[in-house]
């Protein structure tokens, strides 16, 4: 599949998966593991290993080890404010067998931050899925539907950086690692 000019997004080899995301640090990741492993016990499934836990910004693909570098150097106009992500709601989507947990108020600078790099992908010639952005936490996959206690979910994530995250699949569940972080603006 060949974009607009010339990015190339197919799977051969030479090629890597990849995808921006919000990568916590220790204690956030320690809180999520957490909840994960109270959740999994409502809802069954696979949990997501705690060292892969993260939020998804932008789904790219696979990509051609050589455009990579265009993608390690996102422009001035995608960097948004530091904020403050509270996740206080978590639940089951049916459709997909997913267990979350999400902001249930959707920071500014997150959906701008979402959008920028969406508007510069697209712009780059990157072909994106047409998806509303639905800020989540993937704590549980292959999971059961079934109503979670109110109230056992409240996470306050400080986000100063986002990333590109490397991805390999693997039978027993995606592998993920981080390529690079980039420093929201502070103090702003
Ligand atoms: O962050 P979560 O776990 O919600 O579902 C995939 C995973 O989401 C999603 O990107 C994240 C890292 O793999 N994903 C996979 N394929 C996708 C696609 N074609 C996709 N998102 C959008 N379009």
């Amino acid at each position: 599949m060949a974009a607009g000019n010339g990015v190339r997004q197919a799977l051969s080899a030479g090629t890597q998966r990849v995808f921006f995301a919000l990568w916590p640090g220790a204690r956030v990741r320690a809180e999520l593991a957490q909840a994960a492993r109270r959740m999994q016990r409502v809802l069954r499934g696979r949990r997501t290993r705690d060292d892969s836990i993260h939020l998804t910004l932008a789904f790219i693909g696979e990509v051609d080890v050589d455009i990579l570098p265009r993608l390690l150097a996102p422009p001035a106009g995608v960097f948004t404010p530091a904020f403050l992500l509270t996740l206080d709601n978590w639940g089951s989507w049916e459709r997909n067998g997913i267990g979350w947990a999400a902001p249930s108020r959707i920071p500014d600078p997150l959906r701008d931050l979402a959008a920028n790099l969406e508007g510069w992908l697209r712009g780059a010639g990157f072909e994106l899925e047409l998806r509303t952005f639905a800020p989540h936490v993937t704590l549980v996959r292959k999971a059961q539907y079934a109503p979670l206690p109110d109230s056992m979910m409240r996470i306050a994530w400080q986000v100063n950086e986002f990333a590109l995250i490397h991805s390999q699949l693997a039978p027993d569940g995606a592998r993920y690692r981080m390529l690079r972080a980039w420093p929201l603006k502070r103090g702003a």
